[in-house]
């Protein structure tokens, strides 16, 4: 993989999260000061949850290796990240993973109660649709080109991609998935909003069919490397730096790569994935700096 420094990564990621955290917080006091309790509060309580930011960064990223300036990119990757937030408020809840630690927190079931928790995550979704339209204008994007950004978003986040994968997660529990199969699953539940992301950058800066092939099949590798990282912590790290259920795998009885490939194999699954997405970058051409930054990043971070 090129030689890219770890401060990159995270000057871009502290970067993405100044961004978005501000707009997170106006949409949390949008919704506490509009929405009857509990229901706006845990809305709120949901937004301001403190992540990584890594999509918002991906989305900064690769809008930026397109030639985008504008800084109302933000509202693209607040868009991204809110239906992130969505996805894991409902991923912990007791008919999914039934977690009760989320980012150091109790998940927001736990902090309130399961109707209200499910209610949350249906609720952002249309929150997200509204920055993401906002966003567009904002950048002055023509109608076809903030449909075509709705489009990448919403299809990654459907039966196509991350609800399918999480349906196939699900349905694979107790049963032992080949490596194929294990693929398909990571690449719908994860991989398929991190390659939207970075899909969503490129669309928004109006790049070429040929760059937006490539950020396709970047996003493609590096969203199920870092679900193949995913599993590598779940399985290595401690419940505290996680901030999340660590060892939570195994105890639903999931398919990993850890248990397919054992921890190295896995790490190296991880790197390959993550090295193929960057000679795609590479054979269109692609100005890697930030973009490979983070794909290292995703397949060395230690939660
Ligand atoms: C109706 C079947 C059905 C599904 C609904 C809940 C859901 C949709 C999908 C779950 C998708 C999911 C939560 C996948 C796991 C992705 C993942 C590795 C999350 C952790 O991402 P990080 O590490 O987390 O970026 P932070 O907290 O840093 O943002």
């Amino acid at each position: 993989m090129v030689d890219t420094t770890e401060g990159d990564a995270i000057a871009l990621l502290g970067e993405a999260r100044e961004m978005v955290d501000r707009e997170l917080e106006a949409c949390a006091v949008r919704m506490a000061t509009t929405m009857s309790p509990p229901l706006g509060d845990a809305l709120a309580y949901a937004l301001r949850s403190p992540g990584k930011r890594v999509r918002p960064a991906l989305v900064l990223a690769a809008y930026r290796a397109a030639g985008g300036t504008s800084p109302a990119i933000v509202g693209v990757a607040t868009a991204v990240e809110i239906v992130h937030t969505y996805s894991l408020v409902h991923d912990d809840l007791p008919c999914m993973d039934d977690d009760s630690l989320r980012r150091g927190r109790p998940t927001t079931h736990r902090a309130f109660d399961v109707a209200t928790a499910t209610r949350v995550g249906y609720l952002l979704v249309p929150v997200a649709g509204e920055e993401l339209a906002r966003a567009g204008k904002e950048l002055g994007l023509a109608p076809i080109a903030i449909g075509r950004l709705a489009s990448a978003l919403f299809e990654a986040g459907g039966v196509r991609g991350m609800v399918g994968g999480q349906w196939l997660d699900l349905e694979a529990e107790g049963r032992r998935l080949d490596l194929p199969q294990l693929m398909a699953v990571h690449r719908g539940k994860t991989g398929a909003l991190i390659r939207a992301a970075v899909l969503l950058g490129g669309l928004a800066a109006g790049a070429s069919d040929e760059v937006l092939q490539a950020y396709g099949a970047f996003g493609d590798e590096i969203g199920l490397a870092f679900q193949v990282a995913d599993d590598v912590l779940d399985a290595t790290a401690t419940s505290e730096t996680l901030g999340k259920t660590a060892g939570r795998d195994a105890e639903l009885a999931k398919s990993t790569y850890v248990g397919l490939l054992g921890v190295a194999g896995a790490r190296e699954a991880a790197s390959r994935h993550a090295s193929q997405g960057l000679q795609a970058l590479n054979e269109a051409g692609v100005r890697v700096g930030s973009l490979a930054a983070l794909a290292r990043y995703i397949v060395t971070r230690s939660s």
